[in-house]
C-alpha cells in the first residue's frame, strides 16, 4: 500500500529526527493563536515525523440518535509535533479516483491539526494530503477507500490459528507500540481463555498474546502456555523500547511451557514440560490455614517463573527469574511462610504480578530520550510486596535494584499496594518514581514515601490543579482501618505527588471492626463497609477552576483544588449507574468525557446532539463489547493515531476482530501528540497493569484556561 509505503519513509525520518537534540517547544505554547500570517514565506524546511494520519467518516453518521456520531463529515487529523514551530499551520488537499488534487482550506489550518470535510462523497477514493500551509511538499498523505468509508471504525480480523480450536480466547488488554522501528504502531493484544482473576478453578486454555499492524495484517502469536494461570492480575505486560533502538520489546511472566513466536518453548532441563497446575481433586484449602477463597484447581504453586522479553518479532531475546514466592520444606512449612509473608497460603495474594516501565536515569524531555528504561516488576499486594528494578541491555536482564516491606525500616510500606502501578516524576527532579497505591518508591530503590492509606483499586497521576506546583495524585482506598487510623481519614483523597501529603478528600466510613487482614478483604463480592471501590478525576464542569473528582461513593462531584462540593449529580451514562472508569479526549472540548462500557458521554451537553450522550460503540458493527467486568475498559485507548483526541479498541461482539474508532469530532484546538507528554506516555503504556487505570496528563488542559 502506497500508504504504508510513505509512512515506512516518514518513519525513517522520525529516528533520525528523535535522536537529534533539536530544540523544542513545550507542550503548553501549542495552543496559541497565530493570526495574521498567512502571507509569511513557507519555511524552507519541512518538518519531517510520523504524523499518524487517519481518517474518520461515519457511514451511519445519523442512524441512531445520540448513539451514532452525528456527524456526516469526514474527519482528517495528523499529529502536532514537538519539532514544529508554534506558528506552523497547514493546508489540506483531496483528490477523488487519483483525479485533479483541490485544495480544501481557503486560509491556512493553524489552530487545529485536523479538517472537516463536509462535501465527501463515500463513493469514490479520497487521498487527502497535508502540507506546511504554501509548501507544495507533502508532510502525511492518507487515503480512505470507498470499503474503508463503509464503517467508523477499522477492523482487524484475530488470527484463528489458537491452540484449542474448541476455546474462545477474548480479546483482552492490547497495547500498541513500534515493534519494528519504521515509526508506525502496531498492536500486541492479549487473548484470553477465561478471566480467573480472584477466582480459582481452571479452565482449558491458555493466554495468548499477538501482534498486529494496523491494517490487520497478522504478525506473530505468543502462548504463554500451561503454567501461566489466566487473568487480570497474573498476565500483564508491557510493550516498550528498552533499548532505545526504535523497536519496542515485551515482557511479560513466562515459565515452563511459554512458546515464542518462533516457536521455541521453555522446558525443564530434560527437555519436557511439566504441568505444574494444581489438579482437578485439590483440596481447595490453603495448605497451613485450611481456608481458602476458592477453588484452588488450576492454581500455580510450583515450578519456575521467570520474567522474558521479546523482540518485535515475538523472539525471546533475555530471560531471568521472576520475584520468587518463598518458603522451604514440605507443603505446610511453604503455605507457612507464603501465609505469614504475602497475607494467604491458598495462591491469592502471593500470585499478585504486575509489570511496567520507569525512566530512573532520567525522563525524556519533549520527547528526546536521555536514557533508557528500566524494567519494573512487582508481587504481592495485601500484606508484604516487592517492587523490583531491572535493565535490558539489549541481550541481558540485569538487576537494578530490589525493595522488599519485610526488610528493615520498611514494614510501614506493607498493605499498601494497589491493584496496579503508577510510573511519573513524582517530585519533578527529573526522573520516575513508581507510585503503589499508598507507598512512593524512589528511583534508587528506596521508599520516598507512605501516606498510609493502605490498598486501594484506582490510582491517577496528573496535573489536576493548575496553580499549584508539580503533579497530584487522586486515589480511594478499600480499608477503613488503614485511611481512618493511619491515612488521611477519607475514603478518596488527592494529595501532592511529590510529597504525599494531603490536599483533600473525602467519603470515609466507619471501621468495619475487623483485623483489616480478614479473608474476604479482596473478595470482589463481599466488600466491606467503607470500601471505596473506584475513583475518577478530570475537567468535567467547565466553569470550575481545577479538575474534578469524584467516587464510587456517591456523594458528588468535588473539586481537586477547593475540595468543595460541586455538584451531588454524578455522572452518568444511563439511568441509574454512575461512571468512574475512564475519562477520554474525544469531543474537542478542553473537559475530558467519561469513557465507561461501550459508550462515550459528557457530564455537561456535547455536540452534535445536545444530549450527554456522545457515542455508543455498541450500535456499529454487530456491536462491541468492554473487558474486565466492572471496570468496563476497552481493549486499550490513548492518542496514538491522529490529532490529539484519545482512538478507542474494543473487542467485537462476535469475537471475531477488534475494532479501532477514532473521532470524528471537530476540534478549535491542538496539542502535541499527547505520547509527548512523559506523564501521559507511563499512564498510556501501564494502563493495563492489573485494574486498568485511565491516561492523564503531566500538564494542564481545562476549560477554565481557554
Ligand atoms: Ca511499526
Ligand atoms: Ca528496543
Ligand atoms: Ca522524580
Ligand atoms: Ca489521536
Amino acid at each position: 500500500m502506497k500508504y504504508l509505503r510513505y509512512l515506512s519513509l516518514i518513519g525513517m525520518l522520525l529516528f533520525i529526527i528523535a535522536c537529534g537534540d533539536e530544540s523544542i517547544q513545550s507542550p503548553e505554547n501549542n495552543n496559541t493563536n497565530n493570526a495574521g500570517n498567512q502571507e509569511e514565506e513557507p519555511k524552507e524546511e519541512v518538518i519531517k515525523g510520523e504524523r499518524s494520519m487517519w481518517v474518520s467518516y461515519d457511514p451511519n453518521y445519523k442512524e441512531v440518535k445520540q448513539h451514532t456520531s452525528g456527524y456526516s463529515h469526514a474527519l482528517i487529523s495528523w499529529r502536532l509535533l514537538p519539532t514544529d514551530p508554534d506558528n506552523i499551520s497547514f493546508d489540506i488537499y483531496k483528490s477523488e479516483d487519483n483525479g485533479q488534487e483541490t485544495k480544501l482550506n481557503e486560509t491556512p489550518i493553524e489552530h487545529t491539526t485536523c479538517w472537516a470535510d463536509k462535501d465527501i462523497n463515500p463513493q469514490t477514493t479520497n487521498t487527502y494530503r497535508v502540507t506546511i500551509s504554501g509548501s507544495k511538499e507533502t508532510l502525511c498523505e492518507y487515503t480512505l477507500t470507498s470499503s474503508m468509508a463503509q464503517t467508523f471504525y477499522r477492523a482487524i480480523r484475530l488470527n484463528a490459528n489458537v491452540p484449542n480450536p474448541a476455546i474462545t480466547y477474548n480479546a483482552n488488554d492490547a497495547q500498541v507500540g513500534d515493534l519494528d522501528g519504521d515509526g508506525v504502531m502496531e498492536i500486541i493484544l492479549k487473548r484470553q481463555p477465561y478471566d480467573g482473576a480472584n477466582k480459582g478453578g481452571w479452565q482449558e486454555g491458555t493466554t495468548l498474546l499477538e501482534a498486529y499492524k494496523l491494517d490487520g495484517t497478522f504478525l506473530w502469536q505468543i502462548d504463554m502456555g500451561i503454567n501461566i494461570r489466566s487473568g487480570s492480575h497474573y498476565t500483564s505486560f508491557i510493550v516498550y523500547d528498552f533499548d532505545g533502538d526504535g523497536k519496542c520489546e515485551i515482557a511479560f511472566r513466562t515459565s515452563e511451557g511459554t512458546k515464542f513466536a518462533d516457536n521455541t518453548i521453555i522446558t525443564a532441563a530434560n527437555g519436557e514440560v511439566n504441568d505444574y497446575r494444581q489438579p482437578v481433586d485439590s483440596p481447595g484449602k490453603g495448605w497451613y490455614s485450611g481456608k481458602s477463597l476458592h477453588s484452588t484447581h488450576g492454581l500455580i504453586f510450583d515450578g519456575p517463573e521467570y520474567i522474558s522479553i521479546v523482540n518485535g518479532q515475538g523472539v525471546e531475546v533475555a530471560r531471568t527469574n521472576n520475584i520468587p514466592r518463598g518458603g522451604e520444606g514440605s507443603n505446610y512449612e511453604r503455605a507457612k511462610y507464603w501465609h505469614n509473608y504475602w497475607g494467604d497460603d491458598y495462591g491469592n495474594r502471593m500470585d499478585r504480578f504486575f509489570i511496567g516501565a520507569a525512566y530512573l536515569d532520567g525522563i525524556p524531555q519533549n520527547g528526546v530520550r536521555k536514557a533508557n528504561p528500566s524494567l519494573i516488576i512487582t508481587r504481592g499486594i495485601y500484606k508484604n510486596w516487592q517492587v523490583w528494578a531491572l535493565d535490558f541491555n539489549g541481550s541481558s536482564l540485569l538487576p537494578r535494584w530490589k525493595f522488599n516491606t519485610n526488610d528493615k525500616g520498611c514494614e510501614s510500606y506493607r498493605d499498601m499496594g494497589s491493584h496496579s502501578f503508577r510510573v511519573a516524576d513524582l517530585n519533578g527532579d527529573g526522573y520516575d518514581e513508581i507510585l503503589y497505591g499508598s507507598a512512593a518508591i524512589a528511583r534508587n530503590g528506596k521508599g520516598l514515601y507512605c501516606t498510609g492509606n493502605g490498598h486501594g483499586d484506582a490510582l491517577h497521576v496528573g496535573k489536576f490543579i493548575p496553580d499549584r506546583s508539580g503533579l497530584q495524585v487522586v486515589a480511594c482506598f478499600e480499608n477503613p482501618n488503614k485511611y481512618m487510623n493511619s491515612g488521611f481519614g477519607y475514603g478518596c483523597a488527592v494529595f501532592d505527588a511529590a510529597t504525599g501529603k494531603f490536599i483533600t478528600g473525602h467519603a470515609g466510613g466507619a471501621t468495619s471492626g475487623d483485623s483489616g487482614d480478614s479473608a474476604d478483604e479482596d473478595d470482589e463480592d463481599n466488600n466491606p463497609p467503607g470500601d471505596v471501590g473506584r475513583c475518577l478525576v478530570a475537567d468535567i464542569i467547565p466553569e470550575s477552576p481545577g479538575h474534578e473528582y469524584w467516587s464510587a461513593e456517591a456523594s458528588g462531584v468535588y473539586s481537586c483544588q477547593t475540595g468543595q462540593l460541586l455538584s451531588t449529580t454524578l455522572p452518568s451514562a444511563k439511568t441509574g449507574s454512575k461512571s468512574y472508569n475512564n475519562a477520554v479526549f474525544w469531543t474537542g472540548t478542553l473537559t475530558r468525557q467519561m469513557l465507561d462500557d461501550v459508550m462515550v458521554h459528557s457530564y455537561t451537553k456535547s455536540a452534535p446532539w445536545n444530549m450527554s450522550r456522545v457515542i455508543t460503540f455498541e450500535k456499529y458493527g454487530g456491536g462491541v463489547k468492554s473487558n474486565n467486568s466492572t471496570k468496563a475498559n476497552p481493549c486499550y485507548y490513548g492518542d496514538f493515531l491522529g490529532d490529539y483526541r484519545e482512538e478507542v479498541i474494543y473487542r467485537s461482539s462476535d469475537g471475531l476482530s477488534i475494532y479501532i474508532f477514532s473521532t470524528n469530532h471537530p476540534t478549535e484546538y491542538r496539542f502535541v501528540h499527547l505520547t509527548n507528554d512523559h506523564t501521559y506516555d507511563m499512564s498510556q503504556a501501564m494502563q493495563n497493569i492489573g485494574y486498568n487505570q485511565p491516561t492523564h496528563l503531566g500538564y494542564y488542559i481545562g476549560e477554565d484556561e481557554k
